[in-house]
């Protein structure tokens, strides 16, 4: 027997019944959950991302794999097993074929839910920040899937920015490598995740999801090679992370990294991970605010691209 895309990807009844109407749905990514927020805040915050999405006038649709099959759109119970279940693979793009093969589950990162969801035919996905390409690059190469799937599939990604944990800008110098789309979103500056800027100046401003459903309008029309649009969004000033405390404790994080040999998969949880601890929480606050500042405005463009 051979299957089928059909049957390794997916939607709810609720997410389906929307796409086949035309009606605005948002992809919301599952790594966040099970290796980015701590338990039990994980739990009520992918809760309450969909709630945000509801509100706006949107279908959420939550992407995780679970046991083998890439699921678009999560029940109440299938999101509690990405919150609490242990031992959760943390899966890029590239690991969906294994996942599927062997029954596995996991979360999806970035380059996964976006590849999952553009395959469901979604067109517009929150998180709270890429990833992209590390520090140290030049030992490592550890640069983020995120960024390859982005440069080959035609999705809308409204995210913080970066996480600040990167080279910033050596990945936005990617970005504009690999010919993926950029604005900020009410911003001259690129936004630094948990900080309100990165200090990188980004080119182009986008002033409305009606803006932005034009320039996915454009993308379409234009054709040419399936790229993303990266809206970046930063989180609001007042709910920023002091800049000053976020400097130190990433720096103590990274040397922390350094000493304890942490590397690829794990280094961005635990650089998160260690960051939270470092500054009593006020990072994780500044990650949610982020994260939930983003999925109303993914929900707001999905709306407006429904509209077309
Ligand atoms: N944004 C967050 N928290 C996260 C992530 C993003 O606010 O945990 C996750 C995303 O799933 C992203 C992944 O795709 O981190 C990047 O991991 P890596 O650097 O190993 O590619
Ligand atoms: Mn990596």
């Amino acid at each position: 027997m051979h299957s089928t895309a059909d049957s390794l990807i997916q939607p709810s009844d609720e997410v389906a019944e929307a796409l086949a109407n035309g009606a605005p749905v948002v992809a919301l990514e599952s790594t966040i959950i099970s290796h980015g927020l701590p338990q039990p805040r994980n739990l009520e915050v992918a809760r309450e991302l969909e709630e945000i999405v509801r509100a706006a006038g949107a279908v959420p649709a939550t992407i995780a794999v679970l046991d083998g099959v890439a699921r678009v759109g999560l029940t109440e119970v299938e999101l509690e097993r990405i919150a609490t279940e242990s031992g959760l693979r943390k899966l890029g793009q590239r690991d969906l074929p294994l996942a599927s093969a062997l029954k596995a589950s996991g979360a999806t990162t970035v380059s996964a839910t976006s590849f999952l969801a553009a395959r469901a035919g979604i067109r517009v996905f929150a998180t709270g920040g890429l990833g992209g390409v590390h520090r140290g690059w030049t030992e490592d190469q550890d640069e983020s899937a995120d960024l390859d799937t982005l440069a080959r599939t035609r999705i809308t990604v409204v995210c913080a920015g970066v996480k600040s944990i990167l080279d910033v800008p050596a990945t936005l110098q990617r970005l504009e490598t690999r010919g993926v789309t950029v604005a900020g979103y009410r911003t001259d500056t690129f936004p630094g995740f948990y900080l309100h800027s990165s200090g990188q100046p980004v080119e182009w401003r986008v002033e409305s999801p009606e803006q932005a459903a034009a320039v996915m309008r454009g993308q379409d029309a234009l054709g040419g090679q399936e790229t993303a649009f990266i809206l970046a969004n930063p989180v609001p000033a007042d709910l920023q992370l002091d800049p000053e405390l976020h400097d130190r404790v990433l720096a103590e994080a990274l040397a922390a990294a350094e000493r304890d040999g942490v590397k690829g998969q794990a280094i961005t949880p635990f650089l998160l991970g260690y960051l939270v601890r470092g500054t009593d929480g006020a990072s994780l606050e500044a990650n949610l605010a982020a994260v939930k500042g983003n999925t109303g405005l993914a929900a707001r463009i999905a709306v407006a691209w429904s509209q077309r």
